[in-house]
């Protein structure tokens, strides 16, 4: 098939989840295209089989803000033309199923054999937080309802949509994955030696720093352990809270323990390094880091919010407690850290649940599967109505 990947170029969840996408269909012999504003974190370096295309905003003085929507748009018809695109999958609701939605009618209504299908993938705050609000809600939900089908990234995510928007279409539900390459490394002692440097545990958070990241938690719960047990906390990622981490970190005199790492391409080789891994979000449709860090064999202490419960097995590869619960995560986590067989069992449990549940192999053919039938049913000329609940 011809497909056409739609993403955020920035470090985020949707944005990695559509670059293995694309570079496992690759893989498996698909022709596939890459439309963002850059290219993707994750696709940066050399990837055979992946074309990528530019999405330009050209400013003009009258614009306060870059045209992103019409010049997405206006990529993907002349991508679509150029590469007969059978499929145009979506990630992020916003504005991209709605480019999507109007680049199919463009190529509709001109003499083109081929128009692409398209797909929306739901992965979060795009219905969570943005498509909920009442500023976007009819709009993000009439093109995503346009869509020719749609999926969410967890059953959570899936219900959150029918609760907090008129949605009508279908929704399936198709989890995150990992490609096989992602499991823990040998371990690395000169890195382990430079983060830990006393022999001490490793405590790991990654995330975009956004306040539903709840970062400070992250500080918090790693100051209790520090009460306990000898640790060092590694934050890795950037965002709006970095200021606020540094903050409090200074404030609790956790500096010297306390590792700000920024963005890394090496997750992988961090994580091999890594005891335990915190994700105290206030909400998280999926929780793709969790999923890195149990692939890795690292039990993740994390709220149980959306769709983490479907990620992480609460008592079997970490511990989940209510968001705002600072103390039961540090105890949890502490419990982990102090105690060699539990957390050799729960290491071995994340990983091989990781593989079993999320792996490319078992994730990635059902995405083939969709298209062929979005492909085979033609464009519904209305929205499917969802006959489940
Ligand atoms: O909201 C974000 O954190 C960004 C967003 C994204 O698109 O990068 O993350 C969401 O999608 C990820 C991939 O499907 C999920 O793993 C995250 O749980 C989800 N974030 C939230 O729901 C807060």
């Amino acid at each position: 098939m011809n497909i056409g990947i739609v993403c955020y170029a920035s470090v985020g969840g949707s944005g990695v989840v559509a670059s293995e996408l694309a570079r496992c269909l690759a893989g498996r012999g698909h022709k596939t295209h890459v439309i963002s504003s850059e290219t993707p974190f994750r696709l940066r370096g050399p990837d055979a089989g992946i074309r990528f295309h530019r999405v330009d905003t050209p400013g003009y003085p009258l614009f306060r803000e870059p045209q992103y929507l019409l010049a997405l748009a206006n990529r993907l018809v002349q991508v679509s033309r150029a590469h007969h695109l059978d499929i145009i999958h979506a990630h992020y609701a916003i504005p991209h199923a709605a480019a999507a939605y109007l680049a199919r009618q463009i190529l509709s209504a001109s003499a083109v054999t081929r128009v692409p299908r398209t797909i929306t993938t739901l992965h979060g705050t795009d219905v969570t937080i943005l498509g909920a609000d009442p500023s976007y809600r009819e709009t993000v939900a009439f093109c995503i309802d346009q869509s020719d089908a749609v999926t969410a990234v967890s059953a959570s995510l899936r219900d959150d949509t029918r609760r907090e928007m008129p949605v009508k279409s279908a929704i399936e539900v198709i989890p995150n994955f990992l490609d096989c390459a992602f499991h823990r490394r040998a371990p690395d002692p000169t890195l382990r030696a430079r983060l830990c440097p006393a022999g001490e545990k490793l405590v790991v958070h990654i995330s975009n720093l956004r306040p539903v990241k709840q970062v400070d938690a992250v500080v918090k719960i790693f100051a209790l352990i520090r009460e306990q047990l000898p640790a060092r906390l590694a934050i890795v990622g950037e965002g709006p809270d970095w200021g606020k981490a540094e903050e409090l970190v200074r404030e609790f005199g956790l500096s010297p323990h306390v590792e700000m790492i920024g963005e890394t391409q090496d997750i992988v080789g961090l994580l091999s390094e890594a005891d335990l891994f915190l994700l105290p979000s206030l909400q998280e449709s999926f929780g793709l880091s969790a999923l890195e860090a149990m692939a890795c064999g690292v039990p993740v202490v994390a709220s149980r919010v959306g769709g983490l419960p479907e990620v992480v097995v609460d008592g079997e590869t970490g511990y989940l407690h209510p968001s705002d619960a600072i103390d039961s995560m540090a105890e949890s986590a502490v419990r982990l850290l102090s105690d060699a067989a539990l957390h050799a069992r729960m290491s071995a449990e994340a990983a091989r649940l990781a593989v079993e549940r999320f792996s490319a192999d078992r994730v990635v053919p059902r995405y083939e599967e969709l298209y062929q039938r979005a492909i085979a049913a033609g464009r519904p000329s209305a929205p499917r109505i969802d006959t489940f609940t």
